[in-house]
């Protein structure tokens, strides 16, 4: 079939930086602040500090050059996690859904380590370790959120997904994942 002159897109490229996780030059760029991430993390009164005495520090940023929002296009970013913890929490992104919920996703993890943690709406959980190199898996019908679990380095990754996956935050506000990532001693506990 050929396709209608107006689904016909120009190819093109877009620069990534991927050692710091940014677009030179993005179209679309989400910042998110501690004070974005309320009602997230299990220790409301460490995010509170966090905010009035730590300046409220960006969390994740995501950097995007859309492509149409339409199946048979991929949709794709590239984001940094920064790291630190809320009480002994390690710093995640809010997760999410997708609004199609058929539809699958790839991160690719370029620097730092993490876990990207994963469940269902029936109840499932998993968590794939992200380093450097390590590709991960979401298959349709898995909310999933990212966790930098370094004391010092960003959690950089690459996402791909179908362009009209969407976002669906659904009850993760208030339910969260069935299991949290702490940092205990220097060291990484899932609970
Ligand atoms: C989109 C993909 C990422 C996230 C981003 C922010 O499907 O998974 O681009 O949107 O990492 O996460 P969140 O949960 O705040 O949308
Ligand atoms: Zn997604």
């Amino acid at each position: 079939m050929t396709p209608s002159t107006t689904a016909l897109l120009k190819p093109f490229g877009v620069a990534l930086e991927l050692d710091t996780g940014r677009m030179p030059e993005p179209r679309n760029h989400l910042v998110r602040r501690a004070s974005d991430l309320r009602g997230y993390y299990a220790d409301a009164a460490a995010l509170e500090r966090l905010i009035a005495d730590g300046g409220d520090p960006v969390h994740y940023e995501v950097f995007e050059v859309p492509v149409p929002n339409q199946p048979g296009h991929l949709m794709y970013c590239i984001s940094t996690l920064q790291p630190g913890v809320v009480g002994e929490e390690c710093f995640f992104t809010k997760g999410h859904y997708h609004a199609v919920p058929g539809t699958a996703e790839v991160y690719l993890c370029l620097r730092g380590e993490g876990y990207l943690v994963m469940k269902t709406a029936e109840g499932a959980f998993a968590a794939e370790r992200m380093t450097r190199g390590r590709m991960v898996y979401v298959p349709p019908h898995w909310a999933h959120r990212s966790v930098n679990t370094s004391p010092d380095e960003p959690l950089v990754s690459f996402c791909v997904y179908p362009a009209e996956a969407g976002h669906n935050y659904g009850d993760i506000a208030v339910e969260g994942f069935p299991k949290r990532v702490y940092r205990r001693d220097g060291r990484c506990v899932i609970e």
